[in-house]
């Protein structure tokens, strides 16, 4: 087995090489080895001693995968202080990114060298806790108090320039890690360069943490790490002493890495990496896409081609009539000046992009080359049919013909091409070129190689991708009309939508249902209902008010009424007096006696619906795994983060009193909520969500 640290001596150097791909994390044979070696280099007598990674970075953190397990010795905590502690003098060069513990390393060194495209940084509350090897003590005595706070509570990644700007590293080199930190070794041992641990600094100035924390916290929307972070630095600032101060550090790490919020966030950090690995195409091959068509230039078809555009495709858009083809490229233009301000792009691509790369077209011959087509024309079957047809007869062979639609069976639309194989579903979230989700739906004819087509793709565009079957809605809209339904029922049996969607912004959403459907467009919904309303089970329960409100021309933001009164100028809106006359009138028509609920019965069913859907979904295979539900609820409904998903939230809460609750609401209601037999079966064998997600991988 290779060595996990490499040690080697170069003259008066010790050289210790981290050899522990595929991110050099810093697993316990990292730290035994490192540990090893300081004492080794000590032992034999070296001047100095040079820490650096192989391949793609140095030390990317602590293994993450530990966590949870009992850790074992050297804990990085000691490590770091015993680096610091060496006799000689230590000295990290860094590539790649240098991040959590990896940091702390390198900030334990005495003297820190970069190559200049290194990255670094502190992203442990993006994992729920916070730096726990001496980061919130070491980072403010190099970089100050304000720095250290920015760094820390947002967990970006800096340049190397800014760091050095900033104090955290001393210099900056071209070369290999290797290479440029044996010559500045080499120059400080010329120099007789001193020892310089940081914990022999003086204390960084204090700031107003209480304020900062304040701030800290409701920028977090209920996530906690970044403001215990502050705490944390604070004690950088008002320990009696360094060891202190990493003393109440670990005090505060320890409560944060038993938390519910670290569960959450490490379960979506590897969740948002295993999402896209399916093991039925492991060994399938992807189709090159270099050419791609987007049949409809509106919002989503101008999105959608944005973000092919912006990943280095090439696009023919094709719209019905000149004009609709110059409005297309308006708003395509309009979506890459936006990512231009956002220094997503640069001016340079920014021209390239429009004058090469982009062709307008009304004619379905200029698509004849292109290797994948997305259509995105209006939401009804007859229409998408026919435009299949037509892109059957123009399009080559073996090219990939997808659907944007967020609901139509794909296996319809599939079926008026002579190639349902090359047929697949590529749901986009609006906006296309913004959001990152991308629901891969495969129909029942769909070939494996067009599968992997679409997850290639979505790679390219930097979207996290999830295969969905083919149902109404696919995974996240049919989970989201589910709690909407609970929603409005509430609304009808008494729960005001303010009061649901402050309970739902306090449980970390941004924006509460009520409030969303004002963004989306009542009349969406509207038209949906509408839609469905021939075929509707005459046991679901109905409400009325929003189609009053749509009946009354309220469509919500677009209109400036909806659920909330939207003044010119003004974030957010006011709840709309209209909408209580409309739920009483709504009542009354229904017999309904109105009752009060309290914010935890709220959030209780909202949740429970959520969490039904979304078994029923799992267990009817339409999403693989649960894991697949969490992320799409992640990616494209902005469930807070920090609780992982819905599904890694009902772990947390107990899956038996989740069903307990749903079957005492199934009192009131037994149609909406039927149980779902997985989540029965779950319970019954005392197994969670988890259990599956392991099982599957
Ligand atoms: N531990 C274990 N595995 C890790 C890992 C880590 N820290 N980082 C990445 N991996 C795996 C990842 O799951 C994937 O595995 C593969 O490496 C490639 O990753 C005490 C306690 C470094 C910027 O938060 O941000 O230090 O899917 O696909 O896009 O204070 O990985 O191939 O099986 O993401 O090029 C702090 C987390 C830890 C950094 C590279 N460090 N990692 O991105 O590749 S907490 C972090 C990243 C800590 C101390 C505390 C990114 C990356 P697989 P990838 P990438």
């Amino acid at each position: 087995m290779t060595e996990a640290i490499v040690y080697e001596r170069i003259g008066d150097i010790a050289v210790l090489a981290a050899q522990n791909p595929p991110v050099n994390a810093l697993g316990i044979d990292v730290r035994r080895g490192l540990l090893a070696g300081i004492e080794r280099a000590e032992t034999e007598g070296a001047r100095a001693v040079l820490i650096y990674g192989e391949g793609r970075t140095y030390f990317a953190g602590a293994d993450i995968r530990e966590f949870g397990k009992p850790m074992e010795e050297p804990g990085l905590p000691d490590l770091c202080n015993r680096i610091e502690a060496a006799k000689l003098i230590v000295v990290s060069a860094l590539h790649g990114t240098a991040l959590g513990g990896g940091l702390e390393v390198a900030l334990s060194s005495h003297y820190r060298i970069a190559v200049p495209g290194a990255k670094m940084g502190l992203p442990e509350v993006h994992l729920g806790i916070i730096p726990g090897a001496g980061g919130t003590q070491r980072l403010p005595r190099v970089a100050g108090t304000e720095a250290a706070l920015e760094m820390i509570t947002t967990g970006r990644h800096v340049a190397a320039t800014e760091a050095f700007d900033k104090g955290v590293i001393d210099r900056i080199a071209e070369g290999n890690p290797r290479e440029v930190g044996l010559a500045y070794t080499q120059e400080l041992l010329e120099q007789n360069a001193p020892r310089r641990p940081i914990c022999d600094m003086p204390a960084p100035e204090p700031v107003d943490f209480d304020a900062t924390y304040e701030r800290v916290l409701a920028r977090g929307r209920g996530q906690l790490s970044p403001a215990i972070a502050v705490r944390a630095v604070q004690a950088a600032c008002e320990a009696p002493s360094f060891l202190d101060g990493v003393r109440q550090e670990r005090e505060l790490f320890m409560k944060l890495m038993q938390s519910d919020q670290r569960q959450g966030l490490i379960h979506a950090f590897f969740s948002e990496r295993a999402v896209s690995k399916l093991p039925e195409l492991a060994d399938v091959t992807p189709r090159d896409i270099a050419a791609m068509g987007v049949i409809g230039g509106g919002t989503m078809g101008a999105g959608i081609a944005t973000a092919a555009l912006m990943a280095g495709l090439s696009v023919v858009l094709i719209e019905r009539d000149e004009a609709a083809s110059v409005a297309a490229r308006e708003r395509i233009e309009g979506n890459l000046k936006g990512a231009l301000k956002r220094g997503k792009i640069s001016q340079s691509h920014f021209d390239a992009i429009l004058n090469e790369a982009l062709e307008l077209a009304t004619n379905y011959a200029a698509l004849s080359q292109v290797d994948l087509v997305v259509e995105a024309v209006f939401e009804d079957m007859d229409v998408k049919r026919d435009v299949f047809a037509a892109l059957d007869e123009h399009c080559k062979p073996g090219a990939i013909l997808a659907s944007n639609t967020s609901y139509l069976d794909i296996n319809d639309i599939a079926a008026a091409t002579r190639r349902p194989s090359d047929v697949i579903g590529l749901h986009f979230f609006s906006p296309a070129h913004v959001m990152k989700l991308l629901e891969v739906v495969v129909a029942d004819q769909t070939a494996p190689d067009v599968v992997a087509t679409g997850f290639a793709l979505g790679k390219r565009l930097k979207k996290t991708s999830v295969r969905s079957g083919v149902c109404d809605g696919f995974i996240g809209n049919r989970i989201m009309n589910s709690y909407r339904k609970a929603a409005d029922y509430m609304v009808l049996d008494g729960a005001s939508p303010y009061q649901i969607d402050r309970v739902m912004t306090g449980f970390g959403f941004a924006m509460g249902p009520f409030a969303v459907a004002d963004l989306a467009g009542l009349d969406i919904g509207w038209a949906a209902r509408k839609r469905r309303a021939p075929t509707l089970d005459p046991r679901e329960r109905v409400v009325h008010f929003s189609d009053m409100l749509c009946e009354g021309g309220d469509f919500g933001q677009k209109t400036g009424r909806g659920f909330y009164v939207y003044e010119e100028g003004k974030r957010g809106g006011t709840p709309n007096p209209q909408v209580a006359e409309y739920i009483e009138r709504d009542q009354r028509d229904q017999g309904v006696t109105p009752q009060v609920f309290a914010n935890d019965e709220v959030l209780r069913r909202y949740m429970c619906a959520m969490v039904n859907e979304a078994a029923k979904v799992v267990g009817e295979g339409i999403a693989r795994r649960p894991l697949d539900v969490d992320m799409v609820l992640l990616f494209g409904y902005g469930f807070p983060r920090f609780w992982g998903g819905p599904l890694k939230w009902a772990d947390l809460q107990g899956l038996d009193s989740i069903l307990k609750d749903i079957r005492r609401y199934a009192k009131e209601d037994a149609f909406f909520w039927q149980p779902a037999p997985l989540l029965e079966q779950l319970v019954a064998e005392g197994r969670s969500f988890d259990d599956l997600n392991k099982e599957a991988r």
